[in-house]
């Protein structure tokens, strides 16, 4: 009985520690599996970027994960040139705490699809006095890759014949993008004719004498000759300044306006007429009798007449009667 009781007993032993995974067939560090997978690298948007020429490059990121660590950091290294056409390659990389590591990469690639920037000197829409002489002030355009880029201008402006000429800027990049745009310079008449008195410009008239309008004369640089309307009169029987004016309209309602004056003055003196003769012989104690004088004006009409002088019949010799002094001398005597 006792025998068998501790054969069992041993028996039980052995299978307990064979059961206990005992013996040499492990690793020795304790049953722990090693960690021999790195991170899984995944990035954010896509792993092949169209970048603008010019544009600043906006990184996304990425990020990784350990299937023992969980999320692992990840550190990015490269740089984006902006600034030259091609591919720039950035490599991100994450290491677990078991010193696996992986990388991952992203291309971007630096393109120029992005024609230049033009700029117009002046502005866009023009008015040109019809005749003048259209100055072009030209334009700049600038790249975003390619910097200053020169600027083509074609289209020529008529200054004959009113109406809108385009003169078209025209840009091109290094990558062939291009960019045109338009001014718009319309010929217009801003200009009133040209306007000439025939004759001179101030007119002085005794009192009394016609008028003679001697015109004026008016020439558009558009449309030539143009119409002259002449307004005011002159009477010739007042004196003064009277104003004629001469207005000229071209079809594009410009007018131009100028004057003549015309004035009116008196000088011419009254005539003057003896009534009887000059020369009277009268005899001694004669009284003598003045027959008086009449005066006539251009202007006046009839004036008086005022005599000085006196006739002495006592005694003999020539006496001069004298009409107003501003007027003629006359003898009687
Ligand atoms: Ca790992
Ligand atoms: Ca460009
Ligand atoms: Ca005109
Ligand atoms: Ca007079």
């Amino acid at each position: 009985m006792m025998n068998t009781t501790k054969t069992l007993l041993c028996v039980a032993l052995a299978s307990a520690l064979s059961a206990c995974g005992g013996g040499d067939g492990g690793t020795g560090t304790g049953g722990v599996t090693p960690d021999t997978t790195a991170p899984v690298i995944t990035l954010v948007g896509d792993a092949d970027l169209s970048l603008e020429a010019g544009v600043d490059y906006t990184e996304q990121g990425a990020s990784a994960s350990d299937n023992v660590d969980g999320s692992v950091s990840v550190t990015t290294s490269g740089e984006v040139d902006n600034t030259m056409l091609g591919d720039n390659i950035l490599t991100y990389t994450a290491t677990d705490s078991a010193g696996n590591s992986t990388s991952a990469t992203r291309t971007i690639t630096v393109v120029d699809t992005t024609a230049p920037a033009i700029n117009l000197v002046g502005e866009a829409s023009v008015s040109l006095d019809v005749g003048s002489t259209y100055a072009e002030l030209g334009a700049n355009a600038v790249d975003m890759l390619d910097g200053v880029v020169e600027v083509t201008v074609s289209g020529q402006v008529d200054n004959t014949v009113l109406g809108d000429n385009i003169i078209t800027y025209t840009a091109i990049d290094a990558a062939q993008n291009t960019l045109s745009i338009d001014r718009t310079v319309t010929v217009v008449d801003m200009t009133a004719p040209a306007l000439s008195l025939v004759g001179d410009v101030s007119v002085t008239l005794d009192i009394g004498a016609t008028y003679i309008e001697q015109g004026a004369s008016a020439v558009d640089i558009l449309d030539g000759v143009v119409d002259v309307t002449i307004s005011g009169e002159v009477d010739n029987t007042v004196l003064g300044d009277y104003t004629i004016t001469y207005t000229a309209i071209d079809a594009a309602e410009n007018t131009r306006t100028i004057t003549r004056v015309v004035t009116m003055v008196d000088t011419s003196a009254p005539m003057l007429s003896l009534v009887g003769d000059a020369a009277i012989t009268l005899e001694a104690g004669v009284a003598y009798t003045e027959q008086g004088a009449t005066a006539l004006d251009n202007l006046d009409g009839a004036l008086d007449v005022a005599m000085s002088g006196a006739v002495d019949t006592t005694v003999l010799g020539q006496y001069i009667i004298t009409c107003d002094g501003e007027c003629r001398h006359f003898r009687r005597g």
